[in-house]
């Protein structure tokens, strides 16, 4: 059956109408971040409209925490969204089909492990866009509430920012302004594979910070394999880079990574497969 995807990030969002793990027609708009979710709900309706009849259930696959089909941003810079939106009951109301709603990077890890990179085995996902998210795959079934929020760590050196306040495409933005650049992270990327200094440098920190968290993550879950994905167009070079910083760890210990072949339709692919089920 064919399912209305949602994909809500902190800076794009994308609906598509997916059937068996297959996309058959998308829109991608800007997410108008000041706007709330009232708003943003109201926008994707409206550019939808034209599909109503062509799909029975919907899937939000949004960035922030999704508990029992309520939303909230646990990082508001990555996203404001207010304490406890009923996301999915607003939803329902809102398209007239049964809806329901989950983390982004949980919804990709599932879309990865079932039709993309993965390939069987326990898998966990890490995105690198507007923030970092993540999602685990143990025994076939995703993890949903806090689990794989990888971006919200904070190692003992980091004082109060999370982990991906210096790492993700918003932090790589933000140093570039701070060199005297104006770029977004793919122009960033760009210059670095030009060999521009100070956007390799940059690179380079995010990169090791990447790498470094998938380690620990070896540590903590033995994945099977690290899927990498992210809005950032996984910047030609970006899993190479990371791969060089772990060369020295022993060989039993080193993280399996693999690009995402979904690219950054992971989450809606995922979430209309989980919708598709029925919830
Ligand atoms: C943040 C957090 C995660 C999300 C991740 C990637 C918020 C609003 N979001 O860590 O839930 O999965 O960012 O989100 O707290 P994206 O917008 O970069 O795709």
């Amino acid at each position: 059956e064919t399912v209305l995807a949602i994909d809500i990030g902190g800076t794009k969002t994308m609906a598509a109408l997916v059937k068996g793990g297959a996309i058959i027609d998308e829109i991608l708009v800007p997410t108008a971040r000041a706007a709330g979710p009232d708003s943003w709900l109201a926008a994707i309706a409206d550019k939808t409209g034209h599909w109503r009849d062509r799909y029975v259930r919907v899937g939000f696959a949004v960035t922030g925490l999704v508990q029992d089909g309520r939303w909230s941003a646990l990082n508001p810079a990555t996203l404001g969204i207010p304490d406890d939106y009923p996301l999915a009951e607003r939803a329902t109301r809102l398209f007239g089909k049964p809806a329901i709603a989950m983390n982004d990077a949980q919804a990709a890890a599932w879309g990865e492990s079932k039709f993309g990179a993965g390939s069987g085995g326990n898998l966990v996902f890490l995105t690198i866009s507007t923030g970092i998210g993540g999602g685990i795959v143990i025994d076939g079934r995703p993890l949903s509430g806090l689990a794989g929020h990888f971006g919200l760590i904070r190692g003992p050196s980091q004082g109060r920012s999370p982990l991906e306040d210096e790492t993700s495409g918003r932090w790589i933005a933000a140093e570039a302004l701070k060199a005297g650049h104006e770029a977004n992270a793919a122009e960033v990327f760009e210059k670095a594979r030009q060999g521009e200094p100070w956007a390799r440098a940059i690179v380079s920190q995010s990169t090791l910070r990447a790498a470094t968290l998938c380690r620990d993550i070896q540590l903590m879950l033995d994945p099977d394999q690290i899927v990498i994905g992210g809005g950032i167009e996984l910047a030609a070079g970006y899993i190479d880079e990371m791969r060089d910083h772990l060369k020295d760890i022993a060989p039993r210990l080193a993280p399996h990574l693999l690009a995402a072949k979904l690219g950054s339709r992971a989450g809606i692919i995922g979430v209309a497969d989980l919708a598709g089920e029925g919830g």
